[in-house]
Order: structure tokens, then C-alpha cells, then sequence
């Protein structure tokens, strides 16, 4: 690979080839220095929404068909980050720090006049094995809430890594009418390219819905180089209206990263192209034990500094700390309890939206959130 340090040439490739026919939790697997991210998933959910102005917006959508337009429009316009930032930040993907039980994560974006409010975020792991992220992203002046949790399903295929992304999201709007719009979003799967050169980047591929309570259904299909188009993160999103609207199908085109357009005006729907907005956090001196950035600060700097011994060290402090409280609990009969949110096994929305397109699993779990998060 030429992206590998010398040094870790043959870390590397023992870490691909321990890849190989490996299905379950990628995150607990040891990899060499070079690849490691200095940030935790739990600081992921905040993707969702750099783009905070096309979040308000969506309330002010006129009708049920430009509020779904609005939602896909937003959606979209978050994948560029979800799925591509690290490259750009630090050259290529990285493997993230992987969270613990507990874990959290706050910040929020500052009101504007077009936001109408400031636009909050929560975060929590909710699982360690799996690996397990609940988060809640809110604009109260626009009374609109987003809910959802991730989970990772990898395998190994043909020297990339698939990776099924497990869980998915709901959007609600507060209408003024004092009715409420939901939203059914559920993720698309990746594949990790360029493992062989140790330069990973990820295509999106597949399949994903965003299914409106009012019927209107955006079917988003994804294809990378030697597709349909032949270019890196292509999609095609079908929006069609409910079965008792007579109306033709929006179908946008475009790369997620870049730009697209609408088919039936020439119109340009989505634009990433500008500069997006990252989450405020609180400083490190100020947050409590178990925010992410304060809980990974030592580990963070070794790897920002290129000291990986005393990164590992750290690493292996917060591991054993961990593995304690597991022990201390299972004595003492006690179980970890979540601090914002609450685990159902049935998704009330993901059964009733996920019905009216076959979604597959049929039902998933969800976590609720308590409205207890912090006052910002
Ligand atoms: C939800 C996102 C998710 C999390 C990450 C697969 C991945 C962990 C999950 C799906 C976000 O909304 C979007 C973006 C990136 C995803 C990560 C990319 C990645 O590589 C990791 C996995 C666990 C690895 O670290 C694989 C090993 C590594 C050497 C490859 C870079």
C-alpha cells in the first residue's frame, strides 16, 4: 500500500488479511497507528446537521409534497459529511474511536434569523458490543425533531469492507396546525474501498427510503465508479406521491457529494459545494467525565501527536476502567442505566411508515428520548 508508513507495511497487511472472512464488530479490532482517528462515532449524529438552515426549513415546506422534497434535500446535503469528511480532513477514512457504554456527546448550532432557534444535539452510546449510538437533533422554534440510533453490521468481500448499517432515523414536524408529520429514514449500506493501498474512502450503495406519514416515499438508489453513470457517488432519488395524488414522480439526479438536479425543471435540488458548519462543542475543561472529548482527550492527543505509546496507554487505561465497572455490576447485581434514552424493542413509527414499502426487517427497535438532555 502507499499510503503505509514503512514501519507499519506488515501491520497493515496482517490487519486486511485478519479482514478476510471476518463478520462482527470491526470497531474492537486492533489496527495499526497510521489508520486511527482521533475522534469517537459518538461524535458522528452532529453530521446530520451542518447544514442547520436546510434542517429549518423544512417546516417551512407549503405543502406535504415540498415538506418531503425539503426532507430529501436535507438528507442528501448531510452525506457529503457522513461519508466523505474524513478524507478531507485527514486524508483519507480512518477508524474512529470506539465508544464507550455511557459515552456522550452535546452541542448545538446558534440561532439565526432563517433557523428561528438554536438547534440542539444529544448524544449517547447506548451499546458497547455492539457498538450502539442513540442521538436527538431538535429545533424547537421549528418544531423539528430528528431521532435515531446506528449500529454496523461489516463484512469482508472481494478486498472491500460492506458494511450494513443497522438502525435508522425519524424526522418529525410540529406543524402549526398542531398536526405532525413523521418521517421514516433508514441508511444505506457503505463499501470500503482502497483497503490494499491504506487509503480507505467510502461508496454508498444500494438502496435507501425516506417515508413521509403522508404517503409521499423517496426511493434513493446509490452507485459508485462503473455504474449507471460512471461517477463516484451517484445517485438517483424517485420521490413519489401517495397513491390517491395524481401527479408524476420527481426524479433527482446527481452526485451527493457535489451537486444534482431535477428532472422535471432543470432545477438544481441540492448544492454542497459550500462551506458547512460544524457543531459547538463546550471546552474540554468544562465537560463531564464521561463526554467524549474529555474522556478521549489523552488518547486524541497521543494519536494527533504521533505519540501512539502513550495514545495506547491511555486507550488501555479507559479499557480497563471499563471492563471494572462491568465486574463491579455484574457483583453487585446492578445494570448500567442509560441516561437519555429508553429502549423499546418495537418501533411504533418503523412498523406503521416502514409497512407502506415493504421495509425489511419488517420491525426494529428504537431508543426513546427522555427530554432530559442538557439546557444550552
Ligand atoms: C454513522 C458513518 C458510520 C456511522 C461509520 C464503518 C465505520 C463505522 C461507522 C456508518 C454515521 O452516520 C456515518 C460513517 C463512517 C462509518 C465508519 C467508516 C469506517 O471505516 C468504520 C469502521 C468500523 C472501521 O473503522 C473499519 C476499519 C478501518 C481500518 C477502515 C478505515
Amino acid at each position: 500500500g502507499e499510503a503505509v508508513p514503512a514501519a507499519q507495511k506488515s501491520s497493515w497487511t496482517s490487519f486486511l488479511k485478519s479482514l478476510a472472512g471476518f463478520t462482527g464488530d470491526l470497531s474492537a479490532m486492533t489496527a495499526p497507528p497510521f489508520i486511527l482517528s482521533p475522534t469517537s462515532l459518538t461524535e458522528f449524529p452532529a453530521y446530520w446537521c451542518e447544514r442547520p438552515e436546510l434542517f429549518a426549513m423544512i417546516a417551512d415546506g407549503k405543502n406535504e409534497q415540498q415538506r418531503a422534497l425539503a426532507v430529501l434535500r436535507w438528507f442528501i446535503s448531510t452525506l457529503k459529511g457522513q461519508y466523505t469528511s474524513r478524507n478531507e480532513s485527514m486524508g483519507s477514512e480512518k477508524k474512529p474511536l470506539n465508544p464507550v457504554l455511557g459515552e456522550l456527546f452535546y452541542g448545538f448550532w446558534p440561532e439565526t434569523k432563517e433557523r428561528g432557534g438554536k438547534t440542539t444535539l444529544v448524544v449517547e452510546q447506548v451499546s458497547h458490543h455492539p457498538p450502539i449510538t442513540a442521538y436527538r437533533i431538535a429545533n424547537d422554534a421549528k418544531g423539528i425533531v430528528l431521532t435515531g440510533h446506528n449500529a454496523q453490521k461489516t463484512s469482508f468481500s472481494a478486498g472491500s469492507i460492506i458494511v450494513k448499517q443497522v438502525g435508522h432515523a425519524v424526522l418529525t414536524i410540529s406543524l402549526p396546525s398542531g398536526n405532525q408529520e413523521e418521517y421514516l429514514i433508514t441508511l444505506p449500506r457503505l463499501r470500503i474501498d482502497g483497503l490494499w493501498y491504506g487509503s480507505p474512502y467510502i461508496e454508498l450503495v444500494e438502496t435507501s427510503y425516506i417515508q413521509s406519514s403522508t404517503g409521499w416515499l423517496s426511493t434513493i438508489e446509490y452507485k459508485g465508479k462503473g455504474y449507471f453513470s460512471g461517477t463516484s457517488h451517484s445517485f438517483k432519488a424517485t420521490v413519489t406521491p401517495p397513491a390517491h395524488v395524481s401527479q408524476s414522480p420527481h426524479v433527482i439526479q446527481g452526485t451527493w457529494h457535489t451537486t444534482s438536479t431535477d428532472r422535471q425543471n432543470g432545477a438544481t435540488f441540492h448544492d454542497v459545494t459550500t462551506p458547512k458548519e460544524e457543531v459547538i462543542v463546550a471546552p474540554i475543561a468544562e465537560q463531564a467525565e464521561w463526554e467524549s472529548r474529555r474522556l478521549w482527550h489523552g488518547v486524541a492527543k497521543g494519536i494527533r501527536e504521533g505519540d501512539f505509546e502513550s495514545a495506547s496507554k491511555e486507550k488501555t487505561r479507559i479499557e480497563n476502567e471499563q471492563r471494572q465497572r462491568r465486574r463491579d455490576e455484574t457483583a453487585a447485581g446492578t445494570k448500567w442505566e442509560l441516561k437519555h434514552f429508553e429502549h423499546i424493542d418495537n418501533c411504533p413509527t418503523y412498523e406503521r411508515l416502514g409497512k407502506l414499502f415493504s421495509a425489511n426487517p419488517p420491525t426494529e427497535d428504537a431508543y426513546v428520548y427522555l427530554n432530559n438532555g442538557p439546557s444550552v
